[in-house]
C-alpha cells in the first residue's frame, strides 16, 4: 500500500514534468513522495487518523488525492492527466540520461509513447535528426535500452530490503510461526535481487501459506503448495515462502539462502560423508534422517565453521572454511567514522552541528565534512573563499562537542574532464581530508577516463577516491575503467578507494572491492550522507565489504580513530 501511493505520486510528478508543468508543482509531488517514503509508518493508518497533512510536504491538495485514491481506488486528476500525456511515457525515464524533456520531444515529434516504440525509432535512426539530438545521443539511448533489458526485473537492494522487513514482520505476526528468516540473494546482500526467498518454521503450514498468499499487496499467486508458495507483489517484486517444521528450519534456511553454487559444494561434502542433503534434512543411506533446527548445525554436520551468508557465492569460502582460514569479517559496529558527508555548505540538508549530532547518535567518533567543490554546478558547491568561514564554523562546533566527536574539514573535490582537480593544490593542502570523485563525463573512452582517475590518485593531497566507477543502480553502468590499473596505482600511492554505501551506488562493488583488498588497497566505507537518515545506509556498505571478504584491517574508518588521524596526518 505505501509503495503504491508513493509510486502514484512519483508518476504524477513525471507526467507533469513531461507535460511541461511549472517546476514547483512537480517538486511538490516528489517532495511528498520522499517524505511519505521516510515516514516509517503506514500511510493508510495516517490517512485513517486524518493526519496526512501533518506529514511534511503533504499539503491539502495532495492529501485529498491520496484520500480519493484510498477511498475509491481511482484518481480523477491522474486520469485527466493521462488523457493529455500517455501514462506509458514514464517508462522512457528508466533509460539512463533520458529525462522528461527528451521524453516530451520524442512523443511530440515522433508519437513515441513507450519503450518498444522508442527502440524501433532509435534502430531506424529517427532520433538523431531531432533538435538537440545527434548520432551519439541516439546510440546512447540504444545502449541505455540494452542495459535496461539486461537488468530485467532485478530489484535494487535498497528497495528489496525494507520491503522484506515489512514482510517478515507480517509473517512473524501469524499464529504458529516460530521463526521467519529471509534467505536467497537478499540474505547474501547482493546489490540487486531477482526475488525474495523467505523461510518460516511452523508445525502447520497451511495457515502460514494462506496468510502469505493473502497479503494485501499480492497481485498474483504464482504457485501454491504445502511447503512452498510463490507470489507477485504490486511493485514487481515476487517472493517465495518455504514453510517447514521448526526442527527442519536449519536445512531449509541454508538451502534457501544459497547461492546455488555454494549449495552444490555443500552437497558434495555431504556425499563424501555418505549423506545426502536437501532442504528438509540430511539423509543416511539407510533412509534415516538427521534434522537441523539451526543453520549452524548444518555446517557443523559437514565439519565446517558457520559461513556468513555474504560469503556464500562459491568464491573459495568452502575451501577456506575447510582450511580454517575464513576471514573475521568486518561488522557494522566496527565503523567508527563517517568520512564522506555533505552539509548546507553544499547540497546537504543539515548544518554542521546537526550532522555532528546525527553522527554522534550513531556512535561515530569522527566525522569528515566533505562538501562538493564549486564546479559541480547542480550541487551548489563550495567556493574557495568559503573554506575559511567553513573552517571557523567547524572549529566552533568542535569546541561545543569537546572530545566526543572529532570533526575534520574535507572536501569532495570534482575530478574534471581533463583529470585536473577543481581546487588547486595549496587549497587541498589546507584540508584535513580530500575525496576526489567523478560526477560528469563518465562516458569517456576507457583510456581517457582511466587516465583521469589515475591522475587524481597521483595527486599527493587526495586521500580517498569517492564512488570510483560512478555506477548507479539499477540503470547506469559505471565508467569504462581499467580497474586493475586503478588498484595498482591506489596501492602504490596509498590512496583509499571508497565503497559508497548508498544502495543506488554500492561502488566499489563486491568483486572490485575484493580485488582492491587483494591488491593491497585500503577501503573507506562512506554513506555520502546528505541527511541524518542517510547515515544509516552504512549498513549496505558494510554488507558489500563483507561480500568482498573485508576485515577491519582493510577499512580506514574501522581503524581506531587515532590511527586514522595519524594516517591522514602523515599524508598532508
Ligand atoms: P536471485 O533471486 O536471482 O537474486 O538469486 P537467489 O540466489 O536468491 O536465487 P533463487 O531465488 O533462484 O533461489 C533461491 C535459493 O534457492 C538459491 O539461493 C539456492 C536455492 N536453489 C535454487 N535453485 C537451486 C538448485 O537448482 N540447486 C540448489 N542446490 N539450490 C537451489
Ligand atoms: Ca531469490
Ligand atoms: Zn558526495
Amino acid at each position: 500500500m505505501n509503495q503504491q501511493i508513493i509510486d502514484l505520486l512519483r508518476k504524477i510528478a513525471d507526467l507533469l514534468e513531461i507535460k511541461g508543468e511549472v517546476i514547483y508543482k512537480i517538486l511538490a509531488y516528489r517532495k511528498a513522495a520522499d517524505s511519505l517514503e521516510n515516514l516509517g509508518g503506514d500511510i493508510r493508518e495516517a490517512w485513517r487518523q486524518g493526519k496526512l497533512t501533518e506529514v511534511p510536504g503533504v499539503g491539502k491538495a495532495i492529501a485529498e488525492k491520496i484520500d480519493e485514491w484510498i477511498t475509491t481506488g481511482r484518481l480523477e486528476f491522474l486520469e485527466k492527466l493521462q488523457a493529455e500525456v500517455p501514462g506509458s511515457l514514464v517508462e522512457l525515464l528508466q533509460v539512463t540520461d533520458l529525462g522528461p524533456k527528451k521524453a516530451a520531444l520524442f512523443w511530440k515529434q515522433l508519437g513515441i509513447t513507450n519503450l518498444s516504440e522508442l527502440e524501433a525509432a532509435a534502430r531506424a535512426g529517427q532520433l538523431r535528426d531531432l533538435p538537440g539530438m545527434g548520432e551519439k545521443s541516439e546510440s546512447r539511448i540504444l545502449a541505455g535500452l540494452e542495459a535496461l533489458a539486461r537488468r530485467s526485473d532485478r530489484a535494487p537492494l535498497g528497495k528489496a530490503w525494507p520491503f522484506a522487513q515489512e514482510l517478515l514482520a507480517y509473517l512473524r505476526s501469524i499464529p504458529g510461526v516460530q521463526q521467519v528468516q529471509i534467505g536467497g540473494s537478499l540474505r547474501r546482500m547482493s546489490a540487486t535481487v531477482g526475488d525474495l526467498d523467505i523461510v518460516a518454521g511452523a508445525s502447520h503450514s497451511l495457515p502460514v501459506m494462506q496468510a502469505f498468499t493473502g497479503h494485501p499487496d499480492v497481485v498474483r499467486i504464482l504457485g501454491q503448495g504445502e511447503t512452498k508458495s510463490s507470489v507477485e507483489f504490486s511493485h514487481h517484486l515476487s517472493a517465495q515462502l518455504w514453510v517447514l517444521p521448526p526442527e527442519r528450519f536449519g536445512t531449509a534456511l541454508q538451502y534457501a539462502t544459497g547461492s546455488k553454487d555454494h549449495n552444490v559444494r555443500l552437497r558434495e561434502l555431504a556425499l563424501k560423508k555418505g549423506l545426502s542433503l536437501s532442504e528438509s534434512a540430511f539423509q543416511r543411506p539407510d533412509g534415516s534422517e538427521i534434522l537441523c533446527a539451526s543453520e549452524a548445525e548444518v555446517y557443523d554436520q559437514l565439519g565446517l565453521p558457520f559461513i556468513p551468508p555474504e560469503l556464500r557465492e562459491d568464491r573459495g569460502e568452502v575451501q577456506a572454511a575447510l582450511a580454517g582460514t575464513l576471514p573475521i569479517l568486518l561488522e557494522l559496529s566496527d565503523i567508527r567514522a563517517e568520512l564522506h558527508a555533505h552539509t548546507t555548505w553544499s547540497d546537504g540538508k543539515l548544518d554542521i552541528r546537526q550532522l555532528a549530532d546525527a553522527a554522534l547518535q550513531r556512535g561515530h567518533k569522527a566525522l569528515a565534512i566533505t562538501d562538493h567543490s564549486g564546479s559541480l554546478g547542480v550541487a551548489g558547491g563550495l567556493k574557495i573563499e568559503d573554506l575559511r568561514a567553513q573552517r571557523a564554523e567547524i572549529d566552533a562546533v568542535q569546541a561545543q562537542l569537546g572530545d566526543s566527536l572529532r570533526l575534520l574539514q574535507g572536501c569532495e573535490v570534482e575530478i574534471r574532464a581533463d583529470g585536473s582537480l577543481d581546487f588547486p593544490d595549496q587549497v587541498l593542502a589546507s584540508l584535513d581530508i580530500v575525496i576526489a570523485s567523478l560526477h560528469s563525463s563518465l562516458r569517456q573512452e576507457r583510456q581517457q577516463v582511466t587516465q583521469r582517475l589515475l591522475k587524481a590518485i597521483e595527486n599527493p593531497h587526495v586521500d580517498i577516491i569517492g564512488h570510483p566507477t560512478g555506477r548507479l543502480i539499477p540503470n547506469r553502468e559505471g565508467a569504462d575503467l581499467d580497474m586493475e590499473a586503478i588498484f595498482q596505482a591506489a596501492a602504490q600511492h596509498q590512496v583509499a578507494l571508497e565503497i559508497n554505501a548508498h544502495p543506488s551506488r554500492l561502488d566499489l562493488d563486491d568483486a572490485h572491492a575484493r580485488r582492491a583488498i587483494q591488491s593491497g588497497v585500503s577501503l573507506s566505507i562512506n554513506t555520502d550522507a546528505h541527511s541524518a537518515s542517510d547515515l544509516d545506509l552504512l549498513f549496505f556498505g558494510v554488507a558489500t565489504a563483507r561480500r568482498a571478504w573485508s576485515t577491519t584491517e582493510d577499512v580506514l574508518n574501522a581503524w581506531p580513530v587515532e590511527r586514522l588521524l595519524s594516517w591522514l596526518e602523515s599524508r598532508r
